[in-house]
């Protein structure tokens, strides 16, 4: 469980290794509605719940690759 402020913080992915943004985002699935600030994101056996955003509002620019 993550808590998440969009355009604040960003997601550090860099220990699963992803080579390009796109691949990463191609990880996370909506939560419940797309726009109940619920996602969701699962790689190499490890799951998060991120809340404060939903699947919409992930990009390139909030994660670290
Ligand atoms: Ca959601
Ligand atoms: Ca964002």
């Amino acid at each position: 469980m993550f808590d998440f402020q969009d355009h604040t913080d960003k997601l550090d992915l860099s220990a699963f290794g992803f080579k390009t943004a796109a691949q990463a985002l191609s990880f996370f699935f909506e939560i419940g509605s797309t726009n109940d600030n619920k996602v969701g994101f699962e790689a190499h056996g490890t799951s998060i719940i991120i809340l404060g955003l939903d699947l919409k509002d992930i990009s390139a620019s909030d994660l670290i690759i």
